[in-house]
């Protein structure tokens, strides 16, 4: 008969063999209340005579998620997860983890701790703790090397990526096909441990590996850790698995999780992790509100977004109509779609039937008619308002009642793009970021009429094509590109200043992006923003120095990497951007012309300079609504565009740094740069209350949800 040890953990028998079963859903974290009720159930088992082994296994579809993230904050450990790991591996009675769902970070520890494992086959487990700036701290370090071996667990524990259980060899003492066939093996296999030696995981000893075997290693994972603090120290936890006996190994793995837990890169890794999924908590709607299934996609357009638009649905499993109203435009869209799968293929991302039934799902039409049937239109039609709205008018006479009509425009306002049909409650903005089979993020932006179930549908669908989807309102730019204009703004008036593109670019680059404003431009190509400017020379007429040596640098021919020359000069078929002295002769005669003293600038300015009216705007974007939550913006900023995770996205950084330095650097700055500063950084009323208030984005946008 089943006894609740607590809320969260119960224990039961069958025959000889006690059984503990994890209940914590969502995703049996192990809370100090799980934590309790298994060392509790432990003990009892334990000291039971009529048992003489014990299964460890989960009632939801997980095995456990690991520690309980929320309760990080609250620093209370007791009663410690080693500690209990620890109870668990030496008991003198046989103890088998029966893993029935994915097992991640301290539920894999949990796993690792007892003397045997049933697994489900196909069943995830992972060890991510690097994702949030911390390392496995119950003993993972120590315990995966012993039963796999170093550079299996290095790679698990460093990249932070789940494996299916059966890749993992060592791990498992039988697998299972089914869930239902798993707790009767699992104490099957308990009973027949019975008597036999306790095989402990701490009494094993970790296979030796080649000389320079790390130094490989760490040269191996240098740039995709770059600027991170957890990997190093995980690697030095995975060494001391090999330099040091298990004991000293745990103390050892415990001094490295604190200094990764003390780490400002934690809480914003932390902070993260919550954020992406806050982004799905929305207002809008409720678990009530229905959804309108989508069983199949139109996407107009088959270049660049449209093709990976495209690509994300058929991925999905969802067949696509691809229209394009000239055959030879549809006929390279598919080809270049194919050629991307085929290049999967190479890889070994995907199979040749999966290429093959990817493309099935692809139906190329050149016909509005062939529409009339989908469930959901995409339209990634060039960015031109006329454009767009002749395309939606289309769409209303085509599509059937009910269908969902998109946009997938970057800055365009989707009010007016509604009102281009019969039916604006249906139409939504759904705006992909280039590569948009690759990036994750989806801003999803709300028109005035838009229905909820049409903002839920979507919002749900974002999840089934692996994009995290962050809901926005309308304005230019909506949020990420509207935040990108003062980034881009301040780094070319920096070049008008004196400062050098490489010195630019330099600086974000070691702040932790990809690339600087500067390498980034003549990649996308330096005249997609002069298009962007012509259309909106009005607000920013009244500035004569916005982006010029941009516009000079285009109207001379420099439009980027594809022309060999832009704000860097390029060799034939090298991507490498070379410094260009002429960059800097252009830039000096216009700041001659404009009468824009040069001067040596610093790198904390530069750095100011241009994140600082980034997070400004971001201040400007919640107060009118834009965005619900400041976490939202930060979600934006690391998925759209490549903002350091480890800074936790741009508003999470800005309360790191101090909202009241923040407005303090903004007023400097506006005094200093005369003019410019009057016109540019004048600080967002948000940003002064909240730097007077000293509270946080979160308890303001608290505040104003209650009243
Ligand atoms: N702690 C607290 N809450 C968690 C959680 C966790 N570990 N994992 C998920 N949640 C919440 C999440 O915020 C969401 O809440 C809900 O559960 C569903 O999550 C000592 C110290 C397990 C693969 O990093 O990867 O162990 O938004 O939407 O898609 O070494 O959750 O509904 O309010 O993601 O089914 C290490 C983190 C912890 C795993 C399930 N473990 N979680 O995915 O659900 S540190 C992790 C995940 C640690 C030890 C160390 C995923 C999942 P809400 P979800 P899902």
């Amino acid at each position: 008969m089943s006894q609740p040890m607590s809320a969260a953990v119960s224990t039961d028998t069958q025959g000889r063999i006690g059984i503990i079963t994890l209940h914590n859903p969502p995703v049996n974290a192990l809370s100090k209340a799980v934590r309790t009720g298994v060392r509790d159930a432990m003990t009892h088992l334990l000291q039971d005579a009529a048992i003489d082994a014990v299964v460890i296994s989960s009632d939801i579809g997980l095995f456990s998620g690991g520690a309980d993230i929320s309760e990080f904050a609250t620093g209370d450990v007791e009663p410690p997860l080693p500690d209990v790991l620890e109870l668990i591996e030496q008991a003198d009675k046989p103890v088998v983890a029966a893993i029935n769902g994915p097992a991640f970070g301290g539920g894999l520890e949990l796993a690792l701790a007892c003397h045997y494992r049933v697994a489900v086959t196909g069943v995830k487990v992972g060890l991510p703790e690097v994702h949030l700036g911390i390392l496995p701290g119950a003993g993972g370090t120590q315990r995966l090397p012993r039963l796999t071996n170093v550079e299996t667990a290095l790679n698990m524990i460093v990249s932070g990526q789940p494996a299916a259980v059966q890749s993992l060899s060592g791990l498992t003492d039988a697998l299972v096909d089914t869930p239902e066939a798993l707790l009767e093996t699992a104490c099957n296999l308990a009973q027949a441990a019975v008597g036999k030696p306790i095989p402990r995981t701490s009494d094993k000893s970790v296979a030796a590996v080649p000389d320079g075997f790390f130094e490989g290693f760490r040269k191996s994972v240098a740039r995709q850790t770059r600027g991170f603090y957890a990997p190093e120290r995980c690697i030095r936890a995975v060494e001391a698995s090999l330099e040091l006996p298990f004991e000293q190994g745990l103390e050892r793995e415990g001094a490295l999780f604190m200094e990764c837990m003390k780490s400002p890169q934690a809480r914003a890794q932390q902070h993260f992790f919550f954020a992406e999924r806050a982004a799905g908590h929305v207002a809008d709607y409720d678990r009530d509100t229905p959804t309108r299934p989508i069983a199949r996609v139109g996407i107009i357009g088959a270049g660049t977004m449209g093709g990976g638009i495209a690509m994300n649905f058929a991925n999905a499993g969802i067949p696509v109509r691809l229209l394009e109203i000239k055959p030879e435009a549809l006929e390279k869209g598919l080809a270049v779609i194919r050629r991307n799968y085929e290049n999967s293929a190479r890889k070994g991302k995907l199979t040749e039937a999966q290429v093959e039934q990817r493309m099935a799902l692809l139906q190329g039409t050149t016909e509005y008619a062939d529409l009339a049937d989908v469930d959901l239109v995409i339209e990634a039609v060039f960015e031109k308002m006329a454009v767009k709205k002749a395309v939606f008018e289309q769409l209303d006479a085509v599509c059937k009642p009910g269908a969902i009509l998109a946009t997938n425009t970057s800055t365009l306002d989707v009010n007016e793009i509604a009102r281009a049909t019969s039916r604006p409650g249906d139409v939504i903005g759904m705006h992909f970021f280039s590569p948009a089979n690759v990036m994750k993020l989806l801003e999803v932006v709300k028109a005035d009429d838009t229905q909820p179930d049409v903002i839920k549908t979507v919002m749900q669908l974002a999840k089934t094509i692996k994009k995290v989807a962050v809901l926005v309102g309308v304005c230019f730019g909506f949020v990420g590109n509207r935040m990108i204009e003062p980034y881009s703004r301040e780094a070319n008036r920096l070049l008008l200043e004196g400062a050098s593109p490489q010195d630019i670019d330099r600086v974000l680059y070691e702040f932790g992006l990809p690339m600087g404003p500067f390498t980034m431009g003549d990649m996308a190509g330096l005249d997609i923003g002069y298009f962007v400017r012509e259309s909106r020379r009005d607000a920013i007429a009244h500035d004569p120095s916005y982006c010029v040596v941009a516009d000079k640098l285009v109207e001379a021919g420099r439009v980027g990497l594809k022309a060999g020359r832009g704000a860097y000069r390029y060799e034939e078929g090298n991507r490498t951007p070379i410094p260009d002295p002429e960059v800097l002769d252009i830039a000096r005669q216009e700041a001659e012309r404009l009468g824009v003293q040069q001067r040596d600038i610093s790198e904390q300015e530069i750095l100011e300079r241009i994140l600082y009216p980034l997070i400004n705007e971001g201040c400007k974007i919640l107060e009118e609504g834009i965005a619900s939550k400041a976490s939202d913006i930060d979600v934006i900023y690391v998925y759209g565009y490549g903002f350091p995770i480890y800074r936790g996205g741009p508003m999470h950084y800005a309360e790191t740094i101090g909202l009241d330095n923040i407005l303090t650097a903004l007023k400097g700055y506006q005094k200093q740069l005369g003019q410019y500063g009057q016109d540019w950084f004048t600080p967002a009323p948000l940003l002064e209350n909240l730097a007077a208030s000293g509270q946080t984005f979160a308890q303001w946008a608290k505040q104003r949800s209650q009243s």
